[in-house]
C-alpha cells in the first residue's frame, strides 16, 4: 500500500532508522534514547486507566513540510510509543496534500502514518477533511456552485473510505465557527466552502464521512472557544448554534472537538464559563475531544523555568475543568517535543527570537513541568465509564 517502509514495530527503537532529520539546535540526536522512561508509566497508560485516550499528531513524509518523524528519529519514535495511545494525522490528508492536482491523488505520508500507528498498537486519527482556509489553489477554478456538493462528497469518500474501519475519530471540517469580519451570521467561517453551498457544507461533509466510514467518530473541530473574552463568547454560542442545527437535521455528528491551544499571559480565563460551554456540549448527547492541546508560549517570560512554569500553569487550570467532565474522552497533544515544533513555522513565534516551547518534553526529550501537570490532572481525573470504541 505504502512505498515506504519505515514503519516500526512498538519499543523496536533500534530497528528505527536514524536518518538525517531537522533537529532543534544543541539538542540530543535521534541515537540518544529519551530520558527516564524506564521510570515512568506514560501519559498513554495513565489516561487509559481511566479509560481516556492520550495521543498526539505527528508529520509524515511531506518534502516541503518536514520529515516523517516518528519513522526517522528513533529517539522521538521512542517517546512517541511510550507516551502515546493514539497518532494524529498533522499535515497528511488535508486537502492540499491528498489532492495536488484536482485528478491526482497522493496518500504516501497518511498511508506510512497508518503503518506506524498500526504497527505500534496504536489509534489513528484523522485530521482533517475540510479545512477551508488550506485549500488548494487549484480548487476556486475546478469547483462552483453547480459541482461544489457532487465534488466535495466524491473527496470524502476518496479520502475517508481508503482508511475505513481504522480511524477511531475524523475531524470532518476545521474551524468552521470564526468571529469578526470573517464570519458570515450564522458564525460560519466565509470561503471556499461555505461561499458555494452555505451552511450546507457541514450537512455535506459529515454525511459523506459516515457513508465512507460508518464506524469513525465523526468530529466538528474548533479553536478558540476556550478562554472568557467576547470573541470567544460569539464562538461558542455560534458553534452551539451549529451542533444543534445539525443534530436537528439528523447529520451523523458526534463529537466536538476543542483544539486547546493554550495562550497563557493574554486571555482572562474562567473555569465556569469553560465548565458551562462542556456542560452545554454534553447535552446535547455530543462527546468533546480536546484535539490539539500545547502551550503557545510567546507572551510568557524569556526565562526558561518561569516560561516552562507558566506552561504549567496554564495546562492544570485548564485541565482542572476538562478533566473531570465526562463527556471529555480524549485528549490530543499537538506534538509531544520542542524538537519539532509547529509553532517554530508560524505566526505564532516569539518575538524575541527564543525558540518556543509549547510541548510537554523538551528538545532533549525529558519531560518539562507542563508534562507533570498533565500527569497529576490525569490521575486526578475520574474514570469513565468505558474507553472510547469505534461505532459498532
Ligand atoms: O501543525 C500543522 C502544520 O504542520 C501545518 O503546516 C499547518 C497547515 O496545514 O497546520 C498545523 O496544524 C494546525 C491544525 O491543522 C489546525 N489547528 C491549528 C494547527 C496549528 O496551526
Amino acid at each position: 500500500m505504502s512505498r515506504f517502509p519505515h514503519a516500526i514495530g512498538r519499543r523496536s527503537f533500534l530497528a528505527a532508522s536514524a536518518a538525517a532529520v531537522a533537529i532543534g539546535p544543541g539538542c540530543a540526536g535521534a541515537d540518544t534514547p529519551p530520558p527516564g522512561l524506564a521510570t515512568r508509566p506514560g501519559l498513554g497508560a495513565i489516561a487509559a486507566s481511566k479509560n481516556i485516550l492520550f495521543g498526539a499528531c505527528s508529520r509524515g513524509l511531506i518534502p516541503e513540510n518536514g520529515p516523517f518523524r516518528v519513522g526517522n528519529d528513533a529517539a522521538y519514535s521512542a517517546l512517541f510509543q511510550h507516551e502515546c495511545r493514539m497518532l494524529t494525522t498533522e499535515y497528511e490528508v488535508k486537502m492540499p496534500n491528498t489532492r495536488p492536482r484536482p485528478d491526482t491523488w497522493d496518500f504516501d505520508a497518511a498511508d506510512m502514518l497508518l503503518d506506524y500507528a498500526t504497527k505500534s498498537g496504536m489509534a489513528f486519527r484523522g485530521h482533517c477533511l475540510l479545512w477551508s482556509s488550506v485549500m488548494p489553489k487549484w480548487f476556486a477554478q475546478e469547483v462552483d456552485a453547480g459541482n461544489a456538493e457532487a465534488f466535495i462528497t466524491d473527496h470524502i469518500h476518496k479520502v475517508a473510505g481508503r482508511y475505513a474501519g481504522r480511524v477511531i475519530s475524523w475531524d470532518v471540517v476545521n474551524e468552521a465557527i470564526t468571529d469578526g469580519d470573517e464570519a458570515a451570521e450564522d458564525g460560519l467561517r466565509r470561503g471556499p466552502l461555505y461561499d458555494l453551498m452555505g451552511p450546507r457544507y457541514l450537512d455535506i461533509a459529515f454525511k459523506a464521512a459516515h457513508e465512507a466510514d460508518p464506524k469513525s467518530l465523526l468530529c466538528l473541530n474548533q479553536d478558540a472557544v476556550e478562554y472568557d473574552v467576547d470573541s470567544q463568547d460569539y464562538r461558542r454560542e455560534k458553534t452551539l448554534g451549529q451542533l444543534r442545527r445539525l443534530l436537528d437535521a439528523k447529520v451523523p455528528i458526534h463529537a466536538l472537538g476543542i483544539q486547546s491551544h493554550l495562550e497563557p499571559g493574554w486571555l482572562k480565563f474562567t473555569p465556569e464559563v469553560l465548565s458551562k460551554f462542556l456542560d452545554d456540549v454534553a447535552a446535547l448527547g455530543l462527546k468533546v475531544f480536546i484535539t490539539e492541546l500545547d502551550v503557545v508560549d510567546r507572551r510568557l517570560p524569556a526565562d526558561i523555568p518561569a516560561r516552562d512554569q507558566g506552561a504549567a500553569a496554564a495546562v492544570q487550570e485548564f485541565l482542572a475543568v476538562v478533566l473531570p467532565h465526562p463527556a471529555v474522552a480524549m485528549i490530543n497533544s499537538w506534538g509531544l517535543s520542542d524538537r519539532y515544533n509547529w509553532i517554530e513555522d508560524s505566526g505564532m513565534r516569539r518575538k524575541d527570537g527564543r525558540r518556543s516551547r509549547a510541548q510537554l518534553f523538551d528538545d532533549d526529550l525529558a519531560p518539562k513541568p507542563v508534562y507533570q501537570a498533565v500527569v497529576d490532572a490525569l490521575n486526578a481525573a475520574p474514570a469513565r465509564s468505558a474507553p472510547l470504541t469505534l461505532l459498532p
